[in-house]
C-alpha cells in the first residue's frame, strides 16, 4: 500500500477534532496537568464524570519530571504511597518514612493512569480566563492555543463548559489569580490568594491536603495553587500531598456533581 500524506492529515484532524468538540462540555475541566490534577483526573473518569484536563505545555507531568534540583526522583511519604502503588509507580524505602521513586516513571504512570481511566488530556492549550454566570460562579473555562499566548498574537479564545473547574496550575495559582483579578468583589478562598509562604516541607505537606477545598463556587483549588490560594509553605520534591489533594479534590468535586 502507498502512503498518502492528505489521508495521515486527515486522521489527525478529524481524530483531534472529534475529541475535541466531545470535551467542549464537561463536568469537570482540570486546568494544568501536575501531579495533583492527575490523579484527580484518574478518580473523576473512575466515577464516570466526564473529565478533561488542559495542559498548556508540550508534555504532561509539571513539576514532577526534574525531581529535586533536576535529579529525576522524588520522595514520597508512607501516606502518598498507596497512591503510587494505585498506579503501579515503583518505589523503595530510603530511610524509615522517606520513599524514593523515578519522577520519569511517575510522570509515566500517572497519566497512563488518567488515559486509561477516560479522562482526556489536551496539551499545548492554556487556559487565559473563565466563564461566569449570573450568580458569578466558575461555569467553564476560556483556552487558547499555548503558542498564541507566547506570541502575544490577537487571536481570540474559545469556551469550554464545565460544571466544575479544578486549579492545578501549581505555584502560580493561575486561575484562582484570574478569578481574584476579573471577578469584583470576588475572594478566593479567605484570603484572596496571597501566594505561598518559604519551604517548609512538614507543614507544607500537611497543609496541601488540609486547604484543598472549593475556593469560589464552582472552582476547586489542588497541589500548589491550593497552597498559594491558602498562602501555606512550599515543600520541595516531596510529592505524597500533591497525591493526596488531587484525591481530595476529586472527592470535593464528586460531591458537587452528586457522583
Ligand atoms: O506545578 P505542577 O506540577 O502542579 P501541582 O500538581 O504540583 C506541584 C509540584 O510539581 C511541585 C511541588 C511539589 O512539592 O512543589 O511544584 O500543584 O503543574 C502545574 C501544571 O499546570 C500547567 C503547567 O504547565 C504545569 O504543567 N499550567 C499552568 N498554568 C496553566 C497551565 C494554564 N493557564 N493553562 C494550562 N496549563
Amino acid at each position: 500500500m502507498a502512503l498518502d500524506e492528505v489521508t495521515i492529515t486527515k486522521a489527525i484532524v478529524e481524530s483531534y477534532m472529534d475529541s475535541f468538540l466531545k470535551y467542549t462540555d464537561v463536568d469537570v475541566a482540570l486546568v494544568g496537568a501536575g501531579p495533583a490534577n492527575l490523579v484527580a483526573a484518574k478518580k473523576l473518569a473512575e466515577a464516570d464524570a466526564k473529565t478533561v484536563v488542559f495542559e498548556r505545555n508540550l508534555a504532561v507531568g509539571g513539576g514532577i519530571w526534574g525531581g529535586g534540583m533536576m535529579f529525576p526522583r522524588i520522595v514520597v511519604q508512607k501516606e502518598g504511597c498507596r497512591i503510587l502503588d494505585e498506579f503501579g509507580v515503583w518505589y523503595r524505602e530510603y530511610a524509615e518514612g522517606y520513599y524514593i521513586a523515578s519522577s520519569i516513571e511517575t510522570v509515566a504512570k500517572l497519566t497512563a493512569g488518567v488515559v486509561d481511566a477516560g479522562a482526556e488530556i489536551i496539551n499545548l492549550v492554556a487556559v487565559e480566563d473563565v466563564m461566569i454566570r449570573e450568580d458569578e460562579r466558575v461555569a467553564g473555562l476560556v483556552i487558547n492555543w499555548e503558542a498564541v499566548e507566547r506570541t502575544r498574537l490577537h487571536v481570540d479564545p474559545l469556551s469550554v463548559r464545565a460544571k466544575v473547574v479544578i486549579d492545578g496550575t501549581g505555584h502560580d495559582a493561575n486561575i484562582c489569580k484570574v478569578v481574584q483579578r476579573k471577578i469584583p468583589g470576588a475572594r478566593v478562598g479567605s484570603l484572596g490568594v496571597p501566594g505561598e509562604k518559604p519551604m517548609w516541607a512538614d507543614v507544607g505537606e500537611r497543609t496541601v491536603v488540609e486547604v484543598t477545598q472549593e475556593v469560589y463556587p464552582g472552582l476547586i483549588a489542588a497541589g500548589m495553587a491550593a497552597t498559594a490560594v491558602a498562602g501555606g509553605p512550599r515543600m520541595g520534591p516531596i510529592f505524597g500531598g500533591m497525591l493526596l489533594s488531587g484525591e481530595k479534590a476529586a472527592a470535593i468535586a464528586l460531591e458537587k456533581l452528586g457522583l
